[in-house]
């Protein structure tokens, strides 16, 4: 069972996904969508009712391995969700939710056994080992913000999509059957709301929709008692780099609203969060989730 009161292990993280199939096998069904470097499951976890109209929407974690708020946050909404199923509103009922709350397995691994500020994938070792999964998507891949040196914490490696964690995220989202309207990949830290672009200092033309969904997110956070979240295109906002999940949402995917969503803090405790912030950044989080999925719902 998870708490949320610590960080878990990859193994209880799956395990309690297992559970959660296991109790609730009309709303809930698992997949295996591929093999970290290492051999690990990249674990899909979807929440539906099966009506055939539904919007799809996607929701990640994990992708940077020293972030631990962002699978402790994934794995809270789907508990969240499937605990008041009865009770959620239409948008949430005929919504298709698949959640991958725990994209980079080696390195969150690596993190709690050998170095707990790895960001990158485990391929290879030493001290240049690993790929920055956020800099292998293959929209404009290999930009500014991604490096060519292998050593480095922004390396986007050796081509779009040649490690196995994003390929798995290619190849099942471009396969599902699912009508994408949502991508939201977590993130931490700085508590930023970012929407494409993030390669350059550039906007979609449908900017202006995705600033206002932002925005009204934040409102919700700050309504929901938490913190204040900044809003804005990433690559003006934090820092162009190209490869990132949130670009390839938009840009290859065509999926309108592609957000990443950094997490707390503002820089006192970084990457390492106490665990006991797990459970207002994970509710603050719920509630920007919900006003990303109803605009959805409408899209
Ligand atoms: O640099 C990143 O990958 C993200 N920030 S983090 O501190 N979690 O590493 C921001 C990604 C924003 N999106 C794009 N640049 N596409
Ligand atoms: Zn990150």
């Amino acid at each position: 069972r998870l708490t949320w009161q610590a960080y878990h292990r990859l193994d209880d993280i799956h395990k309690y996904l297992d559970f959660l199939e296991e109790q609730h096998p009309d709303l809930v069904s698992q997949q295996t969508i591929g093999q970290s470097v290492n051999g690990n499951p990249i674990r899909l976890l979807k929440i539906s009712n099966k009506q055939p109209g539904n919007k799809a929407v996607w929701i990640d974690g994990g992708i940077h391995a020293r972030e631990w708020i962002t699978p402790a946050t994934v794995t809270f909404i789907i508990n969240q969700l499937i605990s008041n199923w009865e009770n959620e509103p239409k948008y949430v009922q005929n919504t298709d939710w698949y959640f991958a709350p725990l994209l980079n397995p080696d390195g969150y691994e690596y993190t709690h056994t050998v170095d707990r500020l790895w960001r990158k994938n485990r391929r290879g070792s030493g001290r240049c080992a690993g790929i920055d999964l956020n800099r292998n998507f293959g929209y404009r891949w290999g930009g500014t913000g991604a490096s060519k040196n292998p050593c480095a914490e922004t390396y986007g490696g050796s081509g779009p999509f040649s490690e196995p964690e994003t390929a798995a995220v290619q190849s099942f989202m471009s396969n599902a059957n699912a009508k994408w309207k949502a991508y939201i990949s977590f993130h931490s830290y700085g508590q930023y709301i970012l929407y494409p672009w993030g390669y350059n200092r550039v906007v979609p033309p449908d900017y202006k929709d995705l600033e206002l969904v932002g925005q009204r997110a934040a409102q919700a956070i700050r309504n929901a008692g938490g913190p204040s979240y900044t809003v804005g295109p990433a690559g003006n906002t934090l820092y162009p780099a190209a490869g990132g999940s949130d670009d390839w949402a938009k840009g290859a995917m065509k999926i309108k609203y592609a957000y990443t969503v950094e997490l707390r803090d503002n820089g006192r405790y970084g990457f390492v969060l106490p665990a006991s912030y797990i459970q207002p950044t994970a509710k603050e989080a719920m509630a920007a989730v919900r006003v990303i999925v109803e605009a959805a719902s409408k899209a």
